[in-house]
């Protein structure tokens, strides 16, 4: 399986790929002013990319439960100039999280080569466009409702089947507007909408879940339902049971992973690949 993106394909035939999360949001920096800030992610991008992501994921809004929403500008100013830096000095692959073409737009004059927009391209009428005019890889992920209000009531019938549907229909939609099919990455939005027993159903489906022939991208790392399922409420315990998950997806053909620590979750993918009897990367 192939994954086109806006700086060349990226093969997903045989192994599973780490993307870094990178937060440019207030609260995940120090707020020692613009300029150490801008250093502090551009040191925290550098670490996990010696880590071994293959990409990094950079965004400006929190989209966690009840957050607020940000504005363009303001997502702008918190990511284009690390999207800047970081394109200087690395030739991986850089994806903006965003849910805004105005954003999408200044990130991939900034060099991004992907766009990660967790309202599956629907938020903003101009983000399919955007996408399509750059040849961008995108990233179309599933949510239930908004992010300040999704945690509260979400339901569903049928959950795999409905995430399943809704794959299809944007596969339909964006495809008429124009992005290649192969640009295309679908991702079940783990906590997006979703209860526990959602979360845990769609993890159990993750073979049926991806529109034939696109990649899936996973995204569980150190999420709530983590801790629900586990009972504890620290941040730090939940990176092992994020790496089972993970090795457990990668079993089921999920080939990309948005994680927090980088290294524990790659080096899962390769035992895992290689219990499968995947010769390992030249
Ligand atoms: C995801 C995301 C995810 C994709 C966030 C968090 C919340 N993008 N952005 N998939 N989650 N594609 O990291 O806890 O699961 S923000």
């Amino acid at each position: 399986m192939i994954w086109k993106t806006r700086r060349g394909s990226l093969d997903l035939t045989r192994h599973g790929r780490v993307m870094g999360i990178l937060n440019v949001t207030p609260d995940s920096f120090s707020d020692g002013g613009a300029h150490s800030s801008l250093d502090a992610a551009l040191a925290h991008a550098r670490t996990l990319i010696r880590a071994g992501a293959s990409l990094i994921d950079i965004g400006g809004e929190s989209t966690r439960p009840g957050a607020a929403p940000v504005s363009a500008e303001a997502e702008i100013a918190r990511t284009v100039p690390v999207i800047t830096a970081l394109r200087a000095e690395w030739d991986g692959l850089i994806s903006i999280d965003t849910s805004k073409a105005s954003v999408a737009n200044r990130a991939l004059e900034a060099g991004a080569d992907i766009v990660n927009d967790v309202s599956g391209l629907q938020a903003d009428p101009s983000m399919a466009d955007v996408c399509a005019a750059s040849a961008c890889g995108v990233i179309v992920m599933h949510m239930q409702g908004e992010p300040r209000t999704m945690q509260i009531a979400p339901h569903y019938d049928d959950v795999v089947a409905e995430v399943g549907a809704f794959f299809a229909r944007r596969m339909a939609s964006l495809t008429a507007a124009g992005i290649a099919p192969e640009a295309l990455c679908f991702d079940p939005g783990i906590g997006f909408g979703k209860n526990l027993e959602h979360n845990l159903s769609l993890l159990r489906s993750l073979p049926r879940l991806a529109p034939p022939g696109s990649p899936l991208l996973l995204g569980v790392s150190r999420k709530s339902f983590i801790g629900r399922l586990l009972g504890n409420d620290d941040l730090t315990l939940r990176d092992w049971p994020t790496v089972a998950i993970t090795s457990q997806a990668r079993v089921h053909g999920v080939m990309l992973h948005r994680v927090h620590d980088v290294r524990p979750n790659l080096e899962a993918l390769r035992m895992t690949e290689a219990i499968l009897g995947i010769a390992p990367e030249e």
